[in-house]
Order: C-alpha cells, then structure tokens, then sequence
C-alpha cells in the first residue's frame, strides 16, 4: 500500500505562514541577542508557536476515549414509510452521509486495541433533516438498568485511583467487587466474557441501538423498535492469548485494519436491521422492553432489513473529527423517539454535558465533524468560540414582529420535531418495576445459546478475569451469582479459580428460587429457552474471505510465482497478505519484503502461508522465529498454507504429529491445507479454511508451545 500521505489543503501553498496569515522566513532558530544569548519577547513567532502547542491537548472522553472513525452512506433498501416518517428513511436513491466512531470503552486514548472490553459503535447519519445520531455497542445490552449507577460502574472498571493500575482492563478486585454486588449485570458480563468482547476487526462485529426506541410514522402510529448494525461479512474475534500478544505488537490492530481496509477499497459495509413491537403488544414478552439489559432474541421478534451503509473514506485529520465528533442519543429526527428506559433517559443529559469539559463550550455542535447538513437557525447566540452568525441583525428572539416572526415554528406535517405523546402517570419515587428484578433469564439463555467451543471462552475468559481479582470473598461471590445462570458454568469456573465448588444441595436451592421466580413473573408471557442468533460460531456462513490477512513466510529460494498467484488471488476476494522473512531485501528486487520477524507477530495474521522452494524450507528450519510463527498460528486454531515441499517444514515444529498426513496432502486437520502447487484446487480448500476463520479442533491439543 502507498503510504505517502495525501496532499492536504494547506500543503499546496507553497510557504509556511503563521495563525495571521504572515509568511515566515526562519522557524529553526529563535530570536536571540547573539548567537549565544538569550531568546527575546519579540519572537511572536516562536511565542504563538509554543502557545498553540502547549494547548495541543483536550480532556479525552471520560469513557469510549480511543476510537478510530471513518466516512460513509447510508441508503435504505425500500421505505419505511409504514413505520417511520424519517426522511433519510424513505428513499431507496438517496444516499445519507455518515461518520462513524468505534471505540473501546474503558482504556485511555493510548491504551491498546486488543483488550477485553466492549466496543462502541456510534453512527452520526447527517439527514437533510438535521443531524440523527445512533450511539450504539457491539453488545445489545447493558451492565445497569439505570443510569444513576453509571458513575460507580466506570470508576469500579477503570484504574484503582491510589496507584492508576491496571490499563484498560476488567480483571482486578475493585470491578468484580461492584459486579459481584450488582446481579443486574450478570447477562451484559456473559457477553463481555464470550468472543464479542475481543472482535477480530471493527468491520467485522455487530453494533446494537441496545435502548428501545421508537418509531413513528405519518398517522402517528408508534413502534418500539430495537436498531442492530450487521455486518455484511461474518463475525470475527481473536482468542484471547492472540489479543494479549497483539496489544504488545501492535497496539494499534484493529484501527490500523479499519484504516488499510478503506485505503484498499475493502470498505465495511454493514446492514441496518430494526426490531419492532407495536404498541399495544408491550407487556406480551417475558422481558421488560425498557430494560436495557435484556434483549428481545431474533427468534422471537424478527428483524427487518432497513438498509446498508458503506464505510468508504478515512478521515483527513485524526483531531478533528475522529476526536471532535460529539454524539449524543438525543439527537433524533422526526419520526424517531424515546422511550422511558431509565439507562437512556440519564444518557439525554450525560452526552451534552460531558461536551462542556471535553470541548470547551456550548458551541460544538459548530465545529465541522458536528455541523449538520441542514439549515440551522434560532436564536442561540454568543459563549466560547462562537462562529457562527445568524445575520438577523437586532431580532434575537421569538416571537417577533421585526423580522417577520423569522425563524418560526415548523408544524408537524413539515417534520416539525413533535415528542410522541405518550401518556405518563404515577407516584414520584425511587424504584424500578418488577420485571427489571429478573436478572438471570437472559444470561441463561446466552450461555446455553453458545456452541461448546464459545462455552468454552467464556469459562476460560472468568478464570482470567476472577483469577486476577486477590481476595477470595469477591471470587466467590461471582462464582455464587453464576450458579444462578448455569450451575455446571459456575462449577467450571469455580474449579479454575480456587473457589470450593457449591454443594449440591445448594445448586439445587438456588435454581429452584430463580425458576420460581422466574415463572411466577413471566407465566403466560412469550419466550424463548434457545437463540441460536446470539452464537457467532451457529450464524457463520464462512462463504467469503474479505478483510482476511495472511503472512506470506518465505525466505531466499522460494518460488517467487507462488507468491504472486497467492496474492492475486487473495486480492480478487478482498483480502490482503504480507510477505515475511528473516530480513528485508532478500529477494532483491524480484520480491518485496514487507515485515521481517522482528517487525511484525502471527498474531498479527489470520492465516500463515509457506512458501516452497528448497533453499527457502531449508533456512527457515533453522530459523527459530519460522517455527515459532507456525506454531503459534496452529494454538491460536488459525489455517495454514502450505505448497510443493513446505509441507517437509512441518517437521520441525510441534505439530507434524498431530496432523499426521493420512494421503497425500490429506491432513487430518482441515486447517492445515497442502497442494502440490498453487493450483485451483488447492485454492479453492484454502479458501474454505480461510472461511471458517478457526479450526477449534485443535483447541484440546495442548501440548504446542507459543
Ligand atoms: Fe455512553 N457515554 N453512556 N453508552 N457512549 C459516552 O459521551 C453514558 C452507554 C457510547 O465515539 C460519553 O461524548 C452514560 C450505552 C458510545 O464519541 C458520556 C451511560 C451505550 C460512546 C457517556 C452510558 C453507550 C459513549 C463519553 C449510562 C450503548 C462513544 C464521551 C446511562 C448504547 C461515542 C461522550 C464516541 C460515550 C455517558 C451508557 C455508547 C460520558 C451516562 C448503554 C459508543 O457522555
């Protein structure tokens, strides 16, 4: 990829200016009294320099504050007009533009990508109507049910304020103190415990509304709705040993991807699906629809496909945009609406106000990243950094007579902004509704969703997780509060950490207190005991290898047209590959190198291919690095390539015996994939390998060391 930065408006005058437009003639030395003497107040240049630099930096985001962004559309695939009176939701021709910011939520802006967490995925739609913003995660629901315990939640995750320990991560004492404490959380830690919390690739994950919203169509017919973003291409995530490995070699993994698969013409394309209930259907379900931790499972209420967007251009300055974005739920259009959900009325205040610290002043909404498309007029006039005038001279202020009462009141059949009318009644109090109180239904049904293989991950995600966590008494409680979701879960784990595993006359207390809770609450209700949706491993389709990276090993002597057809091949479908030796310029100019061993990891690729070649095979048997790479790819239950005789290689690493050949180029693992030469056939299974991303096989075959 060329990686000569674009010309930028600015680079092409040709001299350097300063903020006043003055050109400047000399900006390596300051103004000095003799060349050995001190620096003088006359220098503006120097002085203006250093001021702006030293006010380089704003408060980052008190959560969500490393994030990556990019450009994009919108288009729907036929009208909602049923459902929403939403412009941008009308037209099949008409292309919305968009910004889009994925995120982690608890590291600080340098903290690495890779960690546990969850991702934020937030999409500013700027409508000829005004801005709408949908400010989602890659997880449908939530740790709280309300937004006063916000606060207590971040400061339980994020570093111990004493010693500022650990970085962007869950697994210490104070979070699963909170947690053990809080069993509304128990369905949001399933998710975050389960591959969604370690997404291979922003374009490959996810993204959910998660509030119940609603929409609202021309009659004035209400819906509620759920919004999810899916991707266009499979899920993806990393296992966890690879996601450690990859936050110490390359920090930057997943915005790095996000980036080179744009500059590629790779864009992610992800489809907008929307839930919906009708009013008057509200209480049919065994789940509260204003809970924020539960969700409403695709079995049971199914999605409709309302449109797709393309993510097609990187941002031009970081700062910016991807840093001066301000989002906010409560930028809505007409014809979508709230509902009473306690988490997203406290986000309405939460998002404006965190604008003031983080941006200065009342005028964000001015700065380019933020200003709509549409006309903005009213009577909001002056505070800090104020730009823009609304040349109506000495009329600020409505009603008027001198300017025409100008701007005036839009009615509703012109998309006047109008609140649904909802009826509301009820005593003033603190407290939530019975129905918030069943805390285990939907964990439950996470968990058992999963294949064996995702149980698996969420088991070995706790034991890290509570294994980190010192005192005893907080492991314990966690262990206690999953007996109350599956009881053989809770058994695993406990076993992995430590903690005395629960007699079983008390398993069987527990769960019969949640089932009677449980069926008291929701008898008659519809539900469902099993979400084969919720489980990334029963959606896959593994028909496309788009945003695939592989690593290319190959030394002196290797078959250079082996490498080309590779990489023609993997550029028709969308994927990418880097070749990897010893050291660069070993190919002289018949190849490039593109990372040496030192330069780049395994865990840096889906897939690693070696190349044939007899010198190549050779020198890469005795190159520790090689052995390590294959190695390491095989644990991680990554697929592998092999052509002509660097299949011999195999034998000296750990895994020649435990994918024994059983027939020529017939391994026994389908991970491992062989040819005699790079022909169709042998692409066509190494496509279906690349496909099924992880071959979990492997992952009981313990004895490879990486
Ligand atoms: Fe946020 N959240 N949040 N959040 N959130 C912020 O706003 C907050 C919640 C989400 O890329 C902050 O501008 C409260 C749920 C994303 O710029 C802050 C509550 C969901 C982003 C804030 C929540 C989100 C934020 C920090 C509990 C998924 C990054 C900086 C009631 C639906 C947006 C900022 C970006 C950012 C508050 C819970 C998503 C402090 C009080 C649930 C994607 O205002």
């Amino acid at each position: 990829m060329d990686n000569k930065p674009k010309n930028q408006p600015g680079q092409e005058h040709d001299y350097m200016t300063t903020n006043q437009g003055v050109k400047i003639n000399h900006t390596d030395d300051s103004l000095k009294i003799g060349e050995r003497g001190p620096t003088i107040m006359d220098d503006h240049h120097f002085r203006e320099k250093m001021m702006h630099f030293d006010h380089e930096r704003i408060p980052e985001r008190v959560v969500h504050a490393r994030g990556s962004a990019a450009h994009g559309y919108f288009q729907v695939y036929e009208s909602m007009a049923p459902y929403s009176k939403a412009k941008f939701l009308q037209d099949p021709s008409k292309k919305t533009p968009v910004f889009v910011r994925f995120s982690t939520v608890v590291g600080f802006k340098g903290s690495a990508d890779t960690v546990r967490d969850v991702r934020g995925f937030a999409t500013k739609f700027y409508t000829e109507e005004g801005n709408y913003d949908l400010v989602g995660n890659n997880m449908p629901v939530f740790f709280i049910q309300d937004a006063i315990k916000f606060p207590d939640l971040v400061h339980s995750i994020k570093p111990e304020p004493d010693k500022e320990i650990p970085q962007a991560a869950a697994a210490h004492d104070s979070f699963w103190d909170f947690i053990s404490l809080m069993p509304e959380s128990m369905h949001m830690i399933m998710w975050v415990l389960s591959d969604r919390g370690v997404p291979r690739s922003y374009s490959k994950m996810e993204g959910f509304g998660v509030h119940t919203f609603r929409f609202i169509n021309n009659e004035g017919k209400s819906h509620f709705i759920k919004l999810h973003w899916k991707p266009l291409t499979d899920m993806a995530s990393l296992v966890w040993d690879e996601a450690q490995k990859a936050a110490g070699k390359d920090p930057d993994f997943n915005r790095r991807d996000l980036w080179e698969s744009i500059e590629m013409g790779n864009y992610p394309e992800f489809e907008l699906c929307v839930q919906m209930i009708p009013e008057e259907d509200e209480h049919k379900f065994a789940f509260d629809i204003l809970d924020a931790t539960k969700l409403w499972p695709e079995e049971l209420v199914p999605l409709k496909k309302v449109g797709k967007m393309v993510l097609d251009r990187n941002p031009e300055d970081f700062f910016t945009e991807t840093e001066q974005v301000a989002f906010h739920p409560g930028h809505l259009v007409s014809g979508i609406d709230l509902t009473n959900d306690p988490l997203l009325q406290g986000r309405l205040f939460s998002y404006l106000d965190t604008q003031l610290t983080r941006l200065g002043g009342p005028n964000f909404a001015e700065l380019p990243i933020n200003r709509p498309h549409a006309k903005v007029e009213n009577n909001q006039q002056d505070g800090i950094m104020r730009h823009h005038n609304n040349h109506r001279n000495a009329v600020n202020y409505y009603p008027n007579t001198r300017a025409d009462g100008k701007p005036k009141m839009a009615p509703e059949d012109e998309q006047g902004y109008v609140h649904y009318p909802q009826e509301v009644s009820g005593k003033k109090i603190r407290g939530r509704s019975e129905g918030f109180k069943d805390h285990y239904s939907q964990a439950t049904l996470f968990y058992r969703s999963m294949t064996d293989i995702e149980k698996k991950h969420i088991v070995e995600a706790a034991w890290f997780e509570l294994g980190k966590v010192k005192e005893m008494a907080i492991r314990e409680r966690v262990v206690k509060q999953f007996y109350h979701i599956d009881a053989d879960m809770a058994k695993q784990v406990a076993e992995g950490i430590g903690v005395k595993p629960l007699e079983q006359s008390e398993v069987d207390k527990i769960q019969q207190e949640v089932k009677a809770f449980q069926e008291n609450l929701w008898s008659g209700k519809e539900n469902v005991t099993d979400s084969p949706s919720l489980s990334m491993e029963k959606v896959k389709k593994a028909d496309s290898i788009k945003g695939v990276k592989v690593g290319i090993l190959a030394e002196k002597g290797a078959n250079v047209s082996t490498v080309n057809k590779l990489k023609d091949w993997l550029k028709e479908h969308n994927a990418d590959a880097e070749v990897v030796a010893s050291q660069f310029g070993v190919f002289g100019d018949e190849l490039k190198v593109d990372k040496s061993y030192i330069t780049t990891a395994s865990v840096l690729y889906d897939s690693i291919f070696i190349v044939d070649g007899k010198e190549s095979i050779e020198a890469m048997a005795e190159n520790g690095d090689s052995i390590h790479f294959v190695n390491e790819c095989y644990k991680h239950c990554k697929p592998i390539g092999l052509i002509g005789n660097a299949s011999e290689f195999l034998e000296n690493t750990s895994i020649r015996k435990l994918v024994q050949a059983n027939g020529e180029g017939n391994w026994s693992d389908k991970g491992v994939v062989s040819g005699k030469e790079a022909s169709d056939d042998f692409f066509s299974d190494y496509f279906k390998a690349l496909a099924m991303q992880r071959h979990w096989g492997r992952s009981s075959k313990n004895k490879v060391p990486a």
